[in-house]
């Protein structure tokens, strides 16, 4: 169980939640939302998977969850709130690893995943508008059939969906060549805590009247609104993608590859990720894969993808770029895949996007996404192993992954159970490592619950002040994600 306090102040907070939380199965509210929404879509029972979060780390106690099935729900179900003071969490694809998806007390659950209709597609600009409970898998199948790209790329794909990345500026594998979803996103609609439908959907790329709305909601992670439809820019798609894992030596020989990739293909990179040993072991050894490297071990891994409309001239690049690489010593091994090659080429993407589903064999993840300057970015591992290692308790791994290419370390540690004794040597010893460098304590996984307590740390007293400012105005009940990001 995820633990922010002492033992004895929990059993003292949950014994005054529970005198003071309504029960509303029991309640006429069930009876209402069902004349609202439609009964099949007020669900009150067999609710554990709406209530757990993906790590396992906390189970909230609602015991209702609601479907909508499109805008008009959301809204009446959120004005019926509004009035009625009552508290909900909004929920996608449940893949939030900061607790920000599930309820912390007995909040309402809204899950969005009836809201999964694709509204159009065109052709020409390649914008896509679609419903907010569209898992993301599904839609970058949909919009590869039209030789385009969603730009952006998750290794929870298969479980997220838009409305949940867009409400957690989700980052991932293709940022390096697309940025942020800000850049990408051209329209949204929200429904706000009162209920009222907010249209700011759009196409246009360009569009300057005034405060860019849109904007605060994508990264607000629910607390502003609820977010029910999307329109997003696809690039097109590259006629070949390559991608390639090289085994190095040591974080310096990293470093001077990522530098002759960028100096070589930088239009090209479109993705550049770092994995060391023991996140490569938590794949290979609790996943079971094959390895496809000589030896079944090295101190650290690339993972790159470079993209182009020429394959030819692009191999022909990279077979001498490659001879610079051997000659400099800086690989050790390597393999390739193309994506013409199907499976060859989603494996070796695998070995990385795996990697998260592969620590949470090992028990518990004591999970860190951070954003340092290039000098620190290993060196934070190094630093917290070192720490670690003065304690007696039992870890199972301390390793580190990410996305280099862009500066965001996802620093892991697990143990068999949950142990205070290792959250205390962690925390807050990391968030004032990364606040000296001037990094950010959450890179793209968002603040949720499990980071509230240190924001402190990334944004100054007079940053907090105005985004609580915000969320009174958009959100003065509260009834909102009540408990994430403060
Ligand atoms: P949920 O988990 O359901 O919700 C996330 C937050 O958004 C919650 O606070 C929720 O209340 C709010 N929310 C959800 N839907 C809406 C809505 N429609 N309107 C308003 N608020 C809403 N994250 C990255 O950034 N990069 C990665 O590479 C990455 N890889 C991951 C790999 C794995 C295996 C896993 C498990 C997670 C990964 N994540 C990653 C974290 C997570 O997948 C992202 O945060 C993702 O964007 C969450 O999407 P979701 O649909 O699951 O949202
Ligand atoms: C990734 O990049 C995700 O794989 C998850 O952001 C990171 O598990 C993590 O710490
Ligand atoms: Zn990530």
């Amino acid at each position: 169980m995820f633990r922010i306090n002492s033992r004895p102040y929990l059993l003292l907070t949950n014994a005054v939640r529970f005198l003071f939380t309504r029960k509303l199965s029991s309640s006429s509210y069930i009876a209402d939302f069902q004349s609202l929404i439609g009964k099949q879509n007020v669900l009150t029972t067999d609710l554990d998977p709406f209530n757990q979060d993906w790590l396992k780390s906390h189970c909230g106690r609602s015991d209702v969850v609601l479907l909508p099935r499109q805008t008009t729900d959301v809204s009446n179900i959120l004005r019926y709130c509004n009035q009625n003071d009552l508290k909900c969490v909004v929920q996608s694809g449940n893949t939030s690893l900061v607790c920000g998806a599930t309820p912390w007390q007995n909040e309402i659950i809204i899950s969005m995943k009836k809201m999964n209709q694709i509204i159009s597609f065109d052709e020409i600009t390649g914008v896509l508008h679609c419903e907010s409970g569209c898992i993301l898998q599904n839609l970058e199948e949909f919009v590869q059939q039209k030789q385009r790209l969603i730009p952006y790329d998750l290794g929870a794909k298969g479980s997220c969906m838009i409305g949940g990345n867009l409400a957690t500026n989700a980052g991932g594998l293709r940022f390096i060549k697309f940025g942020p979803l800000h850049s990408n996103v051209l329209g949204l609609e929200i429904v706000m805590a009162n209920g009222e439908i907010l249209d700011l959907m759009s196409s246009m790329r360009k569009d300057n009247t005034g405060y860019h709305l849109r904007h605060l909601f994508i990264g607000s992670e629910g607390t502003l609104g609820i977010i029910t439809k999307v329109s997003i820019l696809c690039p097109k798609d590259f006629k070949c993608k390559k991608v390639f894992l090289f085994s190095l030596e040591n974080f310096n020989k990293l470093i001077e590859l990522f530098q002759m990739i960028q100096e070589d293909f930088s239009e090209n990179l479109s993705c550049f990720e770092m994995i060391d040993e023991s996140s490569m072991k938590a794949v290979v050894d609790n996943l079971n894969v094959s390895f496809p490297l000589s030896s079944k071990s090295y101190p650290f891994y690339s993972l790159f993808e470079l993209s182009s409309n020429d394959e030819s001239s692009l191999d022909q690049r990279f077979a001498k770029h490659y001879e610079k690489l051997v000659k400099k010593s800086i690989i050790l091994d390597g393999t390739y895949a193309n994506d013409s090659d199907g499976e060859k080429f989603r494996k070796l993407k695998s070995y990385r996007e795996t990697i998260t589903e592969g620590l949470r064999i090992d028990g518990y993840s004591y999970k860190y996404d951070i954003s340092l300057p290039m000098n620190v970015y290993y060196e934070v591992v190094n630093v917290m192993r070192k720490r670690l290692s003065s304690s007696t308790s039992n870890f199972v791994r301390i390793c580190g992954y990410g996305h280099m290419g862009d500066g965001n370390m996802h620093f892991n540690v697990t143990s068999r159970q949950f142990d205070q004794q290792i959250l205390n040597l962690i925390e807050p010893f990391l968030y004032e490592y990364v606040a000296k460098y001037n990094g950010s304590i959450s890179a793209e996984h968002g603040i949720g619950v499990k980071k509230r307590k240190f924001l402190h740390y990334s944004k100054n007293d007079e940053a907090i002040k105005l985004m609580q400012q915000m969320k009174r105005m958009f959100d003065p009940k509260s009834i909102l994600n009540p408990h994430v990001l403060f």
